[in-house]
């Protein structure tokens, strides 16, 4: 007979129990001196527990219903906290407050406690996350497949005004949140060699032999959604030593050197590469991408084995793959190996099935993001991928572009997925392009740069395989889990159907011109903005007024993104206020949060001036309220958070062309900040959802920055034409902020004596003039609501929901499946 399951009702008394019941039983504390951290532990399985059995009915539903189901690929997910989210969207927020308070426990006190689970760089990995989240709120099948890293991006620490980094160890504890599954560990190969072998026939087959072996375990992540009982998993794998293998092979009676071989396949998952655009060719990560991926396919192909006996043709009409960037495009060469090596498939059949299985997201222009890897490291770990690669590689240039474009050697050097100019490297991108049905970038504008760009020969030759897909954020996270004022009184205006349908947010639209509504909206921020005042003077020791203007720039520190144009403009209004002492612009706090790659010199350059500008300007006596600058350390999502309900002002200054599309743009928009920004990324449909008098567009377009690019730019003709860019850039390479001239020479020089390159002078003046108007438009402070409220009510587009569910109609081809309760 099955047991009564325990109590796992929603009420008061059930949470209060089922908290108890963790503190006593799981932890092995008395409630009268448990710990914080144990409340916490035992709240968070107190909510697990009440997910989990939607989780179990979600995969058994899904696996009986046979439908296809989608299989997101990502070295990356930026997930943040999960208590509150998950509390949030499973409507157990409100008892939950109750039944802690009712014990003499403070639910916010413990949500703050949470570790950030921060396995991700940036914005790739937080689009991962907020699309987990959507899937399971849009009952779309789905597993998400990622790395369990031991640590997760570096902790971020100022000495001296400079970047110092510290591991992450996120899980120390362990973590509640995730379930070992070592019933679906998974045993992969690297290194070794490739013998052929003929069969009766003479056919040729290949064996990868005299290799190491690797295991991946699985942990489980459970993905509540919002009002929906889809609970999808994330499935992280941690790289354990295949300790039988090494006894046998490797181990000549040594102990201790088979303990040595253990310690080392466990590096494979110990830690996130902190690079969010360069690629530096380290075997580890190669190593890292390859793990994730032959686990990830062995779970996929062990699913799509023990669930059917279908053939494989119907592999693809039960499994998508989606290639977050090239990260995980080992996985083409892989299910190719699976298919022919394993499976005995003729090659072209399989060829196909891969074709219809995978489609890649591409999430760059920049060409030093653009994955390439050496072909002698890539043979020596891959040995028979790369072969794949090659055989590839040759059908595609003999039959495809020969086909399209007889005799052009020029065509199959830009299209071949091996590089030969420079060394020989393997084009994770071309083979991502070549190996989908789907590629898409993630805004319209970096799609159209894509197609004429980027891929322009693979558009050529295949136009239907590109399109767009427009970047989103979940809502849920966004607004209601970070803003639950502004939540509550959107809810109360249009009623909460919004957080699934963001569309609704438009009926928003008649309140801005309400001045009752028009003042609640403005407190709201108000109150915000004291939080986050709070948060300054106790990080950063700056006092700064919630009345002031709060001037966000929140991302990581990247040339591109020209943190430092906005430095260059502080210093001009630093100097204004020195020269102009009555000049009437309204107090404002520039605010920064980011991360510098550690090997990104320039990067740490830009932050350490950004810190020492800061000093000045915040103990200058002649200065007062009227101007603040702060540089918040370790910014992270559970930081996000706390910025975004407090800004006025988004920075999205990047130079055009090369942001593909932000989504700190979209976060921002929604919670009532307007954009000061570039015609870059998703700048571009913000503006054409808020409407153009609702934000601040400025600077060149992509089209200009080509043509300047073109005729030759030269940055000194800038300087030279301009005195207060010149006095500014003069003054920032004077010994007057640190008592070194030496100390940002080099970001002067990268400036002046490098080019430029990411156009900063030539946006300096059209960005100090859009400053002006940004404070001209802040002193009517209740038009500035206005367009706040409309730039909320407007911005419906960008939830995560309508991204994923374009992906699922356009790409994936998914069923949306509803669990009941
Ligand atoms: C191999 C090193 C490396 C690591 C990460 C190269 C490139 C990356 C990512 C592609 C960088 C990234 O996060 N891109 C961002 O993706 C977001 C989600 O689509 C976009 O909103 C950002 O504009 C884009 O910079």
């Amino acid at each position: 007979m099955i047991p009564a399951p325990c109590d796992l009702g929603n009420s008061t008394e059930s949470l209060k129990n089922s908290i108890i019941n963790h503190v006593r039983f799981t932890l092995g504390a008395y409630v009268e001196s448990a710990s914080q951290n144990d409340w916490w532990v035992a709240t968070c399985l107190a909510i697990r527990d009440r997910v989990m059995d939607h989780a179990t009915k979600s995969r058994t539903i899904h696996r009986q219903s046979g439908v296809r189901r989608v299989h997101y690929l990502s070295l990356e997910y930026l997930m943040g906290r999960l208590l509150e989210n998950n509390l949030r969207n499973s409507g157990l927020y409100d008892v939950t407050k109750q039944a802690l308070s009712e014990m003499g426990k403070d639910l916010d006190e413990l949500l703050e406690s949470e570790p950030d689970m921060g396995l991700g760089n940036g914005g790739l990995g937080r689009l991962a996350a907020c699309f987990m989240d959507s899937l399971s709120t849009v009952n779309l099948p789905a597993i998400g497949y990622g790395i369990h890293y031991e640590f997760g991006l570096f902790r971020q620490e100022f000495i001296n005004g400079r970047q110092v980094e510290h591991p992450d160890a996120w899980m120390r504890d362990g973590s509640p949140w995730k379930i070992a599954r070592p019933s679906y560990r998974q045993s992969i190969q690297l290194y070794g060699r490739v013998v052929q072998k003929f069969d009766d026939y003479g056919r040729p087959h290949y064996e990868w032999v005299e290799t190491k072996q690797l295991l991946g375990l699985p942990w489980d992540i459970p993905i509540v959604g919002y009002d929906s009982h889809t609970v999808n998993v994330l499935r992280l794998w941690q790289a354990q030593a295949d300790e039988d293998f090494n006894f046998q092979v490797f181990n000549e009676g040594s102990y201790v050197e088979a303990l040595r071989d253990k310690a080392i396949a466990e590096t494979v998952s110990k830690v996130l590469y902190p690079n969010d655009s360069t690629e530096n060719g380290k075997e580890l990560r190669l190593v890292q991408q390859y793990f994730f991926v032959a686990c990830s396919l062995a779970d996929i192909v062990r699913r799509f084995k023990v669930g059917y006996t279908l053939p494989w043709s119907e592999f693809p009409s039960k499994a998508a793959i989606q290639l977050n960037d090239t990260h995980p495009a080992v996985a083409i060469p892989e299910l190719m190996r699976i298919l022919v090596d394993l499976e005995g498939l003729e090659w072209e059949e399989a060829w196909d099935i891969c074709q219809k299985t995978f489609s890649y997201t591409n999430h760059t222009l920049l060409p030093e993001a653009l994955e390439m890897w050496s072909v002698s490291l890539f043979e020596r770990v891959l040995p028979r991928h790369l072969q794949i690669i090659y055989e590839i590689n040759q059908r595609f240039l003999e039959q495809d572009v020969e086909g399209k474009w007889p005799g052009d050697n020029e065509k199959k050097r830009s299209l071949s997925l091996i590089e030969e100019r420079g060394g020989r490297y393997v084009r994770m991108a071309n083979l991502s392009v070549l190996g989908s049905h789907a590629t898409n970038g993630v805004a319209a504008l970096h799609t159209r740069l894509l197609c004429e760009r980027l891929f322009a020969d693979f558009y050529a030759l295949y136009p239907d395989r590109f399109l767009n897909l427009t970047n989103g954020i979940t809502f849920r996270r966004w607004l209601d889990v970070c803003n639950p004022e502004l939540s509550a009184l959107i809810t109360e205006a249009i009623g909460k159907d919004w957080k699934k349908d963001a569309a609704l947010l438009r009926n928003l639209d008649p309140y801005a011109d309400d001045p009752a509504f028009r003042a609640r909206y403005a407190q709201i921020k108000r109150g915000h903005k004291a939080k986050l005042a709070e948060v300054i003077q106790a990080e950063c020791g700056v006092t700064v007024s919630p009345d002031a203007l709060f001037d966000v720039q929140i991302k990581r520190l990247h040339e591109y993104k020209r943190q430092h144009l906005n430095l260059l403009n502080i210093v001009t209004m630093y100097r204004e206020i020195l020269d102009n002492p009555d000049a009437d612009f309204h107090p404002r706090v520039f605010i920064f949060g980011a991360k510098a790659a550690p090997g990104y010199f320039l990067a740490k350059n830009i932050i350490h001036a950004i810190n020492a500008v800061a000093a000045k300007v915040n103990n200058d006596p002649r200065v007062g309220d009227k101007l603040k600058v702060v540089f918040l350390p370790n910014y992270r999502v559970s930081l996000a958070e706390k910025i975004i309900p407090a800004a006025d002002l988004s920075e999205q200054i990047s130079t055009a062309g090369k942001e593909a599309s932000g989504t700190g743009n979209m976060k921002l928009a929604l919670n009532g900040s307007l954009t000061i920004g570039t015609l870059d990324g998703a700048n571009v449909e913000i503006e054409e959802e808020v409407g153009s008098e609702n934000i601040f567009i400025f600077g060149l377009t992509v089209e200009e920055v080509t043509a300047l690019k073109a005729k030759g730019y030269n940055p000194w003709d800038y300087y030279w034409a301009n005195k207060k860019l010149r006095d500014t850039i003069d003054w920032i390479s004077s010994d007057y902020f640190t008592g070194n001239a030496e100390e940002f020479l080099p970001l002067r020089r990268s400036l002046l004596d490098h080019g430029d390159p990411y156009l900063c002078l030539a946006d300096y003046q059209p960005y100090v003039d859009a400053q002006a108007k940004v404070d001209a438009a802040y002193k009517d402070k209740d038009h500035w609501m206005k367009m706040a409220i409309l730039n909320t009510a407007r911005v419906g587009k960008f939830s995560s929901d309508r991204t994923i569910l374009e992906y699922a109609e356009k790409v994936w081809h998914l069923p949306q499946v509803v669990v009941n309760d």
